[in-house]
Parts: C-alpha cells; structure tokens; sequence
C-alpha cells in the first residue's frame, strides 16, 4: 500500500502544524503542573495527566478533520482503524516524568505507518524550539536543516541513550549498563525515548536502546533515524499494539549496540 507523494507532503506539513499546536497547548499544561491531576498506571513510575489526554485530543481531532480515513493509535485513547492504509502513532507527551517533574525533556511525537512501517515523523520538543521531522525518502531535518546520525563517533568515544521500565528486571537493566561500561562507553537516560532517537538521527546520540518499548514512543524516531541514515531493528508487524524491543544507532555501532543491549525484558 502506497500514498501519493502529494499526500504524504501534505501530511508532513499537517504533522509539523499539529505538533506546533499540540506542544503549545502542552507548555500551558507545563506552566501550570501544580494544578494537575496525576494518576498512576501500570506502577508510580508510568504516570498520566489531563495534559496528555488533551493534547492527545487535539492531535486526534485535527487528524479526524484533515485525514478522516488514516487510522489513529495514541497512548491515551488507543486504536481507531482507518481505511485509508496510514496509521497515525501518537504519544502527545513522551517524557511524562520529566514534564510533570518540572524538567524540559519531553516532546509530542507523530509517527505514521504503513504496513507498520514507519513513513513518518515528527518530534516537537517546546522547551528547546526544537522540531524534528522526516518522511521516508525524503532525509530528515531539525528546524529545517538536514541531519545525520553519526559517522565519527562511537560506543567508546560517543553517548548512548538508554531506556528501561518495569517491563524489563533490573539484572536485566543493570546487565546493558554493565556491558556498555565494560567498553569505556558512557548512557543518558532522560525518561523520553522519542526524543532519545530525535538526537540520534541528529548526531548527538551514538545510539538509542530499549528492551522493551511502545510503538507510540518510537515510530516517529524510527523514520527520523532511518532517514537520517541510521541503522533500526524493525519493529514487530503485531499491528502496532504490543511493545517491543527497540534498538537505533549509527551504521558502524549498530551491532556492536544491538549485542551489548540484548537482554530479554519479563
Ligand atoms: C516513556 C518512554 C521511555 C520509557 C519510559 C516511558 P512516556 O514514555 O519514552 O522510553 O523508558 O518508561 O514509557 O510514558 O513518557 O510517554
């Protein structure tokens, strides 16, 4: 299945706006955090506002306007199908601990795929003017300028983003950390694996790992990286819903990367 070209620029320029809008709307909520209700999900760790929902709201309107027939997965509201053979892949704040802990690093991110591959991407980090973007074939940008990951760095003179959660045992955790250590590398973990992947694709990361991720988290970062020449481990074709492990780095680190990174999540 294939959009046209006219479509898929058309998209991308919706993308950019919506992210623009959506991560206004996300800075109000940002600027007045002590007025909101936060609740825990799976553990106190993976939390949620009204922020999110209703950036995600935004996010799903204007795509229900503009795309009526692409289908939509948003962490918060889930899975609409579509019939248009695109499908949306939303997380209107990735970072959440961050966010509601008073911290900048958080984005909106907008995937979109078809056949579940990522053709998509958009990452909009507010607090630092910042907009990622690419569609497949056309090279990806970071306000405007092209990017690429990394072709002087690596494991041992370069940065790894790293991301774990409950999904994954300590040992577990700890064992990537121990590895990545053992070469002389060094890990930032910032609490968002979408914009985790936004400084791959820019060069700033040597490489992202996570043994176990939602496609929501990683869609648009996966186009961004792929498009900025980077090397990704696919992301399972289980329509999206399950998480996955997720694995981006520069050519030349990728397998030294997905071998450190290896551990089975729970
Ligand atoms: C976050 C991911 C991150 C993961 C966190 C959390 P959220 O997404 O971006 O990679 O390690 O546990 O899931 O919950 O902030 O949208």
């Amino acid at each position: 299945m294939t959009l046209s070209d006219t479509g898929m620029a058309e998209r991308l320029a919706f993308a950019k706006r919506t992210a623009e809008m959506a991560g206004a709307l996300a800075m109000e909520y940002f600027h007045q955090r002590d007025r909101l209700t936060v609740e825990a999900k799976r553990n106190p760790q993976d939390l949620v506002s009204e922020a999110d929902r209703a950036v995600e709201k935004l996010i799903r309107e204007r795509i229900a306007a503009a795309f009526a027939d692409d289908g939509i997965l948003g962490e918060e509201f889930g899975l609409e199908l579509g019939v248009s053979g695109l499908t949306w892949v939303i997380d209107p704040i990735d970072g959440t601990s961050p966010f509601l802990n008073g911290m900048p690093n958080w984005c909106v991110s907008m995937g979109a795929c078809i056949d579940g591959e990522p053709v998509l991407g958009v990452i909009a980090a507010p607090c630092f003017n910042e907009c990622y973007s690419a569609l497949r074939g056309g090279g990806a940008t970071l306000n405007g300028v092209s990017i690429r990951v990394t072709s002087t760095l690596d494991l041992r003179t370069g940065v790894v983003g790293l991301g774990s959660n409950d999904r994954v045992t300590p040992a577990a955790a700890a064992r990537i950390v121990e590895s990545l250590f053992e070469i002389g590398g060094s890990f930032v973990r910032n609490g968002s694996g979408a914009l985790m992947l936004a400084y791959v694709a820019a060069g700033r990361l040597v490489g992202y790992a996570e043994p176990s991720m939602n496609a929501w988290d990683c869609m648009a970062g996966y186009c961004l990286v792929t498009e900025a020449g980077g090397t990704v481990l696919p992301f399972p074709q289980n329509g999206l819903r399950e998480p996955a492990r997720v694995l981006a780095a520069a050519p030349a680190s990728y397998a030294e990367l997905e071998q450190i990174s290896a551990v089975a999540p729970e």
